[in-house]
């Protein structure tokens, strides 16, 4: 080897090193997992890295979201006899209730204050969205016909909720302001659309179709316009949520894995595949890492 040669290779260990020791730190992802048996939440690394255990009791704990402080969670546990939405420091203490009602109550999102909180509720009759503070108080419906309205999530500027409905006939993504005013359907068709997500910049709203034949992740700008296919898994997938940064989603799919891809469709990655059911990943906010 010359002089040159060596040179040259410890040139490029140390641009290497210089790159590992220069990037972001990994950010966490909540997720919910029923390995043990039954649903709790579990905290990981978008790496797969320090996999850490937040909830452990018989119950089954799932839909988490998680607030935009980086510290507290909410989510969606039976272990007072029917679904209810909780909050929670994401290291497992100071559990609260929100809901306290026989029916069905899921699907929690945090307004980007987090002085909101949407969720999915059957105490009407039929799946309509509301509102609750975190304290639990200020419950408040904001949607009111009798077809089946859910899958909230706010947008960055707070100025809109996204939502899935089938009021058309058929599901479909649709805004409207958190007072439930100026409903606008961003799709209209036959196929079933779910789950939207915003992206942190407000341009884009990630969401599940099966106009393609399996449940896959589409993305649409809020207006409607720009529908592109973002996965082509054939796995089923659910629950998108969108990185804070806005270059990835993480998504759990029907056949237990959580699994990431590049907003730009690049990317995609198995997060975690341990035989169990994993589900309901929110991402949390970098900047309030415990
Ligand atoms: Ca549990
Ligand atoms: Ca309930
Ligand atoms: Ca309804
Ligand atoms: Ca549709």
């Amino acid at each position: 080897m010359s002089l040159l040669d060596g040179f040259a290779s410890t040139s490029v260990l140390l641009a290497v090193g210089f790159s590992l020791a220069c990037a972001s730190p990994a950010s966490t992802i909540v997720y919910s997992s029923d390995s043990d048996g039954d649903g709790d939440l579990y905290m990981l690394n978008d790496d797969s890295s320090e996999k850490r255990r937040i909830t452990n009791n018989g119950s089954d704990e799932w839909d988490t979201a998680c607030a935009p402080d980086g510290l507290t969670i909410a989510f969606t546990s039976d272990r007072d006899g029917n679904y209810e939405i909780y909050v929670m420091r994401i290291d497992g203490t100071s559990v609260r209730r929100l809901t306290n009602h026989p029916s069905m109550d899921i699907n929690p999102e945090w307004s980007p204050d987090g002085t909101r909180i949407v969720f999915e509720s059957e105490r009407d009759g039929d799946r309509d969205i509301w509102l609750i503070n975190p304290d639990g108080t200020g419950l408040q419906q904001i949607t009111f016909n009798d077809a089946a309205d859910g899958g909230p999530d706010w947008s960055p500027d707070g100025s809109l909720i996204a939502f899935q409905s089938e009021r058309s006939g058929h599901f479909d993504i649709w805004t409207m302001t958190p007072t439930g005013g100026d409903p606008r359907s961003l799709t209209n068709d036959t196929p079933r659309d779910f789950s939207p997500s915003w992206s942190s910049d407000g341009e884009q709203i990630v969401f599940l179709s099966d106009r393609d034949g399996p449940m896959e992740l589409f993305l649409i700008h809020p207006n409607g316009e720009g529908l592109q296919q973002l996965t082509h898994t054939s796995a089923d997938n659910h629950e998108p949520d969108w990185s804070p940064d806005g270059a990835r989603i993480v998504f759990a799919s029907r056949d237990g894995v959580i699994r990431v891809i590049g907003a730009d469709g690049t990317g995609l990655a198995n997060l975690t595949n341990n035989g169990g059911m994993d589900r309901s990943p929110c991402w949390i906010p970098t900047k309030g890492k415990p």
